[in-house]
């Protein structure tokens, strides 16, 4: 290996610069990758998706071809590191949270099962943002990524798309989606040929009416105003004519008949951003000469949904003016689609066209298409109870559940390596190809030295981490790590926090110094989630600059989180922090990295939290808080107030108030924080207040419980042992089975 190494790199490795190296492990990668055949089938999955959110790419190539160890070996005896050397990778950042890190997890277990199935995006030039800090406050600034020497392979593959009065010409990029020792596809990214990257200034603005230019910039650019939001739609279409175009291509090439497309292709749906690709498929099936009733019996034997989240802002509906605006040549179909609902069935919560003229695109995807999942099993059950119950009701036979997963050749191989040949050594490698053997760790729960193991792995992930944000490595760290959204509570965290401040400046002082570790992005527009960001940071200055608090609590947020930030945390975890307002989240894929990385959940019963609780046990979870029943009656009776629990409850009252304490304001914004101060007593719309007791009590116990390090290791190991019903590959041999049948 160092010879072919050597060879790549045209000179001696140890002479390399680790920038050397790194082209020339690409350059092997991209060949070994090459030499693969890719999968193919007499039936075919395409994935389209806005978001893929891959992280660095390398080491998991490097897994998938089975040769990482070989070459890390090898690059030792030249005195080089390999995972320095993966840092020189960007990390392609075509994501924003859950919805796009599981589809790149999807990507890697569909091409290891050896189905064929390619995923289908849009190539955004500057990502979702780069987060910077400055003043204890997100700024947000452009995330390129794209080098000469990346993974985007750029193919002769090109499309006119039609708007309104003018047409825009596409070219497709692929990059190759290796399967764990064996398999393979491909994610083509489709990208405008006329984008202009200098329209961007200051930040991350730019002319949001300049399609032609600006169309493959950014993931999910600001859609507070109506340029923004016909933007989104000229994205959408954008990517699902480019899908559509290419898939009737490629069955065409493949001499299947476009009468049968459903008998060759299916497509998944993923939210309901790709929604467009229904009617746009009729549309190019009519203009073969297929009938409108024939292309709509095609097209809904074609096309499944998944939906990831019941709340209102992601179910979109678009007024049919910005549709008419921006796709008038899809309207007629749209029109026709809502009308054969409506002679059929009276509800208007079943109809596409609601009466104040908006277009519900999740509605669509019921009706035509063939399939309805959730992501949980608690989401799917609140899904035909609650959001979508018109539509369970005339289709049953539809609704089925996909508990997510996560692919363990990242979250666990790539990322804790030690963990992986610990784990490997007890009970052999069979778990790497069937993660349910990993049970078999229970066997070793009353060992001492498995035990004992367990810890002092953990204990070198957070030394690892401790030497790169300085922290103590003897503290308890305790990590929320995910997109910066009211419902999942970050606010209610801080409020612990404050807790902790209070009671360590009155002298009870904790067993154990604790680490908050904070990592989250909000998105550009979202005010209230930006307040809390700033909230964090000014806790974060206060603790560390007061000398009677900082050697017992220190509250760290990570800048510019993401993929490659979340392999460095999760190995490095005592306790996860799950702890959204339940009824919210509809799975959670964080909660399940952290436990196959034994970390202990402390969460409510919500998303993925629930199965995790069932499998692991009561006495290896921390629980607390409303269950979503409550949760959902009391948005039902609007029967929450917090100003009753900040009145009631002194304790409340008190760490509410510090937000606005004048320790605070001098260091922070005044207008931020008496913002969120307001919202918390007036609105707290996620209800931070209603569990933030229960929280602190349930959070102060486990901390207690982690001194008893025998029992929080025979924790650790139980999480792991139960992780193996995570593994991406049964969830997608479960979307398989019940939906695509490859
Ligand atoms: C900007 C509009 C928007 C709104 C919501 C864009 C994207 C969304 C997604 C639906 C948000 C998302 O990522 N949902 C998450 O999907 C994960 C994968 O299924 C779940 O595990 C998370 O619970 C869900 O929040």
């Amino acid at each position: 290996m160092l010879t072919k190494l050597t060879n790549y790199a045209k000179k001696p490795i140890a002479e390399c610069t680790n920038e050397e190296i790194y082209a020339a492990l690409m350059q092997l990668t991209k060949d070994l990758a090459a030499k693969r055949p890719v999968t193919s089938g007499n039936r075919k999955l395409y994935y389209v998706s806005a978001e893929f959110l891959l992280g660095k790419l390398l080491s998991n190539n490097l897994i998938n071809l089975g040769i990482r160890e070989e070459v890390s070996a090898a690059l030792k005896e030249a005195g080089k590191s390999l995972s320095e050397i993966e840092e020189c990778e960007n990390e392609p950042s075509l994501g924003n949270g859950g919805l796009g890190r599981l589809a790149a997890c999807f990507l890697d277990s569909i091409a290891t099962l050896q189905l064929p199935g390619d995923g289908i995006g849009l190539n955004y030039h500057f990502g979702l943002f780069r987060q910077l800090f400055r003043e204890e406050k997100q700024y947000e600034v452009p995330n390129p990524w794209i080098t000469d020497d990346g993974w985007l392979e750029k193919t002769d593959v090109a499309f006119t798309i039609p708007f309104n009065g003018f047409s825009l010409k596409s070219r497709m990029y692929d990059i190759a989606v290796l399967g764990y020792e064996g398999g393979a596809n491909r994610l083509h990214l489709f990208d405008v040929t006329t984008l202009d990257e200098d329209l961007v200034k200051d930040g991350i603005n730019f002319d949001k009416t300049d399609i032609a230019h600006n169309l493959t910039l950014f993931l999910y650019p600001d859609d507070s105003d109506r340029a923004g939001h016909l933007l989104r739609i000229y994205q959408q279409y954008f990517m699902v004519s480019n899908a559509a175009q290419y898939i009737l291509a490629q069955e065409k090439a493949m001499d299947h008949t476009l009468k049968s497309l459903d008998k060759h292709v299916v497509i998944q749906i993923n939210d309901t951003h790709p929604s467009l690709i229904i009617p746009e498929l009729i549309r190019l099936l009519t203009a073969e000469g297929i009938s409108t009733d024939e292309a709509i019996r095609i097209v809904s034997n074609t096309c499944a949904y998944t939906n990831h989240t019941i709340l209102a802002e992601a179910l979109e509906k678009w007024p049919l003016e910005y549709l008419e605006e921006v796709v008038p040549h899809l309207v007629p179909i749209i029109l026709e689609l809502d009308k054969r609902v409506k002679a059929k069935y009276e509800d208007e919560k079943l109809h596409i066209l609601d009466e104040s003229g908006r277009v519900h695109m999740a509605h669509m995807d019921m009706h035509y298409g063939f399939s309805v999942n959730g992501v949980a099993a608690l989401h799917t059950e609140i899904l035909k109870s609650t959001e979508l119950a018109p539509f369970y009701a005339i289709y049953p036979e539809k609704f089925n559940n996909k508990t997510n997963g996560i692919t363990f050749r990242r979250w666990i191989m790539s990322c804790n390596p030690e963990l992986c040949e610990y784990i490997t050594s007890l009970i052999g490698d069979g778990w790497k190809k069937d993660a349910t053997e990993l049970e078999k760790l229970l066997a070793f729960k009353e060992d001492d030295e498995v035990l004992n193991r367990m810890l002092a792995i953990k204990e070198n992930n957070k030394k690892a981490l401790a030497k790169e944000l300085d922290l103590n490595p003897d503290s308890i760290f305790d990590i929320q790590i995910k997109r910066l959204h009211e419902y999942k509570r970050q606010q209610m965290n801080a409020l612990y926090a404050i807790y902790k401040y209070f009671e360590i400046k009155s002298g009870k002082l904790p067993a154990r110094p604790i680490t908050m570790i904070f990592g989250a992005k909000a998105a550009p527009a979202y005010i209230i989630a930006k307040d809390i960001i700033h909230l964090i940071l000014c806790l974060s200055k206060i603790v560390r600059e007061d000398p009677e608090v900082s050697p017992y609590l220190k509250i760290v947020m990570v800048e510019n989180y993401n993929v490659t930030f979340a392999e460095k945390l999760i190995p490095a975890c005592d306790i996860s922090e799950q702890i959204s307002l339940a009824s919210k989240e509809a799975s959670g894929t964080g909660n399940m990295k952290f436990m196959l990385n034994g970390a202990v959940t402390l969460g409510t019963m919500d998303g993925a939290n629930v199965e995790i609780s069932e499998l692991v046990g009561e006495d290896n979870i921390y629980i607390f808080g409303e269950s979503s029943d409550a949760v959902i009656e009391k948005y039902a009776k609007r029967s929450y107030r917090s100003a009753d629990i900040y009145d009631g409850d002194p304790l409340v009252e008190k760490l509410v108030d510090f937000i606005i304490d004048k320790k605070m304001i001098r260091i922070g914004d005044p207008i931020c924080l008496g913002r969120l101060y307001k919202d918390i007593i007036v609105k707290d719309w996620f209800m931070a207040l209603l569990d933030l007791r229960a929280y602190i009590d349930e959070k102060e116990r486990a901390f207690a419980d982690y001194e008893n390090r025998r029992e929080w290791a025979q924790k650790m190991l139980v999480n792991t042992a139960k992780a193996g019903f995570f593994s991406s590959d049964r969830t997608i041999a479960q979307y398989n089975e019940d939906i695509w049948k490859l």
